[in-house]
């Protein structure tokens, strides 16, 4: 295994570094150039076992997956790399030897966040547990020169600045310039009888712009594996641009120079909704071209006739943001190798496989036809010709039925629809939890299902324990592995070994001082950091995610409103001390997420100037959630709170983070909370509010009225007092009364009232608690991304684990 042999080693190399890059002794180092300088020592140390890996795969010709994402919510990389070639040790060691602590030195690692939330980082978990598996999987990205905006609170509102992470340099990343390739946008695009008769297509007066990868080496836990990220970079191409101001065109030419370098520029910050806009789908079709033209080159040099592509090579689409994949190969398959466009069907349709991570209709992807012709000709004719074919099909079985077709069609009402070009493009779809992927069977992809039931299928998430317990708490870690040993570790599935300790005492009481220590850490941090004092004696009950109405962040505050009110009429009511801790970004353009946000820190200020209440209740909204806020505000949570309208959030993955540490779900039947709930049952989770199946039928059949029950609740009356605090919040009122509230917060307030009530019942028995905290560890191993990654690997990919 790679591996610094010993501590003495280490120390000269990082010398030796530290006269290369900085032409500084140790002594004279900062933190920031000591993290480069490791940074650095870990990409050179495992430098061989990249190779060996590469060289393996090809030699073997072994059938690999590239997992196409718009987006790589990575987090920092230094302490996982390092758990993952088991230098930590060592390398803290070494440091304390030179005057460093470790610990100061993992926050000035820059946090790159290319990613908006759950997707983003399901994608970063999921490349993680390839690697871990041994599978031969890579990831495909763009390398947005600014990440997901930095969010600042100011004045109780959310302000976003730019996030220039790569400021300082990437030092996980290598440029491989030879492997640039060129993707064509604009022009004409037409069909002409070629040698022999036979129609090919002439593409004409396009631009060009050059992708350059930069490659990030994505290392296996303790085994000799390195996998790749790629992340395209845009540039703009000297020839392109002389080619235009040859004809005097200068405004055109740096007009092209100045797009072709938006377009990898930034990351689009929204989460769960779609944005029409021309860049995005330029990025889109970016980073899906680049990524199959090295795909193909490599599979040519190595492995031969592009004839037997699908039987080496399997193509992952993360949502319908890299749907373009299938066109894409299509042209590649036609115009650049020459197979037929049956051929080339099939092998695509082979190729790819489809995840879905949404129901809800404003995330559905459409793009319009005359933007989507104009920059995309070529793909425009192969993705009309799929159209065409495919409703030639539906036609045939369903004559003279429009409404048959309509319900399928890829072109239709002058929009590109790219859910239906990645069902029809690709041999599986899944959704994100067992609940989900039936409602796409029966609700959103149903026509889609009945015409290819064999397709479709469930794979619910997973996260990776590697970072989301051993490295985030390993005060947790030592304690788990002290009780049952470390086979988990490797097989998380055999946490389940934990689950009779509940029942015993001592260990319950080393698990109660594992989460007040992390807690008294959490608490620690915030004081220096951010200047915020929590009570590490009260229940730490902690919301974490995008800012959404779906999510409900809405419903939890009033809840904690409801409290205040409360306690302010009657200062002597006996609860136990409880922190509300928010945090999450909310898209710029999304006004009422925005407002929600301001709510909290209204509601939060109402309560700190107030006695009666700030002796029970604090409530904080954490500025700038990201993953490594995220890394310590789990292994601090009491409760988990999971709250979205049921049917609604796809699966989840920060339920499966707060439960690898102990925390109870608080929550609603919704994505992958109903596997939680099977995994601990109602005696260790607590359960609220409508079912999937009562809110779909409430969109049917109608039948709420959320003024009946404002009308008839006194408390839902009295918690809605809040929005007149601001003339801001009437449009969270309006939402919730003039606009029937559409995610039910209103009809869900008794019952999460009554659910937090059961939360603090069964937090005054510590016994009981703790044997909950306990079950819910024991029973996290099937939410690892490492069993996802396996579900993956056997039922879609047909993927072997190759050993290095
Ligand atoms: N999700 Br679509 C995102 O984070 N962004 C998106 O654009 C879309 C979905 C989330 C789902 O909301 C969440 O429920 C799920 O756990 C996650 O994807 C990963 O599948």
């Amino acid at each position: 295994m790679r591996t610094w042999k010993t501590k003495k080693e280490f120390k000269k190399l990082f010398i030796e570094k530290a006269e290369v890059l900085f032409e500084k002794n140790v002594k004279e180092l900062s933190h920031r150039e000591v993290y480069q300088i490791i940074a650095t020592m870990i990409k050179d140390l495992v430098s061989d076992d990249w190779i060996q890996t590469e060289k393996i795969y090809n030699h073997k010709r072994v059938r690999q997956v590239y997992y196409f994402s718009i987006e790589f919510l990575l987090g920092r990389l230094l302490n996982t790399n390092l758990l993952n070639c088991d230098m930590e040790e060592l390398c803290r060691s070494a440091l304390q030897d030179f005057g460093f602590d470790l610990e100061d030195i993992f926050p000035e690692e820059p946090d790159p966040g290319l990613g908006n939330g759950g997707l983003g980082r399901l994608a970063a978990c999921y490349i993680d547990s390839m690697a871990a598996l041994q599978l031969p999987g890579h990831g495909c990205s763009i390398r947005y020169q600014y990440g997901l905006f930095d969010q600042r609170i100011i004045d109780g509102q959310q302000v976003e600045l730019p996030d220039a992470w790569l400021r300082n340099g990437f030092p996980w990343e290598i440029k491989k310039s030879d492997k640039a390739v060129d993707v064509r946008f604009g022009g004409h695009a037409y069909m002409r009888p070629g040698k022999g008769g036979a129609l090919v297509c002439v593409h004409e007066q396009y631009n060009t712009v050059r992708a350059v990868p930069y490659d990030v080496p994505v290392l296996g836990y303790q085994n000799r594996t390195v996998n790749t990220l790629r992340l395209w970079k845009a540039e703009y191409t000297r020839e392109n641009m002389y080619g235009q101001l040859r004809y005097g065109d200068y405004r055109k030419a740096l007009q092209y120079k100045d797009q072709a370098q938006q377009i990898s520029r930034f990351l689009y910050p929204n989460d769960s909704t779609y944005e029409g806009r021309k860049l995005r789908l330029m990025q889109e079709y970016f980073f899906v071209s680049a990524g199959l033209q090295s795909i193909m080159r490599h599979y040519k040099k190595h492995y031969g006739s592009p004839k037997l592509f699908d039987r080496y090579i399997a193509l992952h689409i993360n949502d319908t943001h890299p749907a373009l994949i299938i066109p894409e190969l299509m042209r590649i398959l036609m115009d650049e190798e020459g197979l037929s466009w049956e051929d080339s069907w099939r092998i695509t349709t082979n190729s790819v496989a489809y995840t879905n991570h949404t129901i809800l209709p404003e995330a559905l992807e459409r793009w319009s036809i005359p933007m989507f012709q104009e920059l995309l000709p070529r793909i425009f004719l192969i993705v009309d010709e799929i159209n065409r074919r495919w409703l030639e099909a539906v036609q045939q079985r369903f004559p003279g039925q429009e409404d048959k077709a309509r319900e399928v069609a890829i072109l239709w009402n002058n929009q590109v629809h790219m859910a239906s070009l990645a069902v029809v493009g690709s041999h599986s779809v899944n959704g994100v939890a067992k609940l989900h992927s039936e409602i796409l069977k029966i609700n959103t992809l149903k026509p889609f299902y009945t015409w290819f039931p064999e397709r479709f299928n469930n794979k619910t998430n997973g996260v990776t324990h590697r970072r989301w317990l051993i490295e985030s708490n390993p005060q947790l870690t030592e304690l788990i592995c002290d009780t049952i040993g470390k086979d988990w570790v490797h097989a998380p599935e055999k946490l389940l070994a934990l689950e009779p300790f509940g029942n015993d005492a001592a260990f319950r009481e080393r698990l109660a001082e594992v989460k007040q220590k992390r807690k008294e850490i959490l608490a620690e941090y915030l004081h220096k950091e951010r200047n915020i004092t929590l009570n590490p004696h009260s229940i730490f009950d902690i919301q974490i995610k995008r800012m959404h109405m779906y999510k409900r962040q809405l419903l939890n505050i009033l809840h904690v409103y409801h409290l205040y009110r409360q306690l302010v009429e009657n200062p002597g009511m006996d609860i136990i001390p409880r922190t509300f801790i928010f945090g999450g970004k909310a898209a710029a353009s999304y006004g009422e997420a925005k407002i929600t946000i301001q709510l909290i820190n209204t509601v939060a200020r109402l309560i700190d100037q107030d006695y009666r209440a700030a002796r029970k209740l604090k409530v904080v909204f954490l500025e700038n959630y990201n993953v490594s806020l995220g890394q310590k505000l789990f292994p601090a949570a009491d409760v988990s709170e999971q709250i979205s309208t049921a049917s609604k959030e796809a699966s989840g993955t920060g339920n499966m983070k707060f439960m690898f540490n102990g925390a109870i779900t608080l929550g609603t039947m919704d994505g992958a909370n109903v596997e939680i709930h099977q995994e601990v049952g109602d005696e260790h989770s607590v359960i609220f509010g409508l079912r999937a199946d009562e809110v779909q039928r409430y969109y049917q059949e109608g039948g709420y009225s959320s003024w009946d029950i404002y009308n008839s609740d006194a408390d839902v009356r009295r918690a809605l007092e809040v929005l007149e605090e601001n003339p801001m919040f009437g449009q969270l009122r309006e939402a919730l009364l003039d606009r029937n509230d559409e995610f039910f917060v209103l009809k869900d307030f008794k019952s999460y009232c009554a659910a937090q009530q059961e939360i603090e019942r069964r937090y005054r028995d510590t016994e009981g608690w703790f044997r909950s905290s306990t079950v819910n560890i024991a029973h996290a191993g099937h939410f690892s991304s490492d069993r996802s990654i396996q579900e993956y690997a056997d039922e879609i990919w047909n993927l072997d684990a190759v050993k290095i």
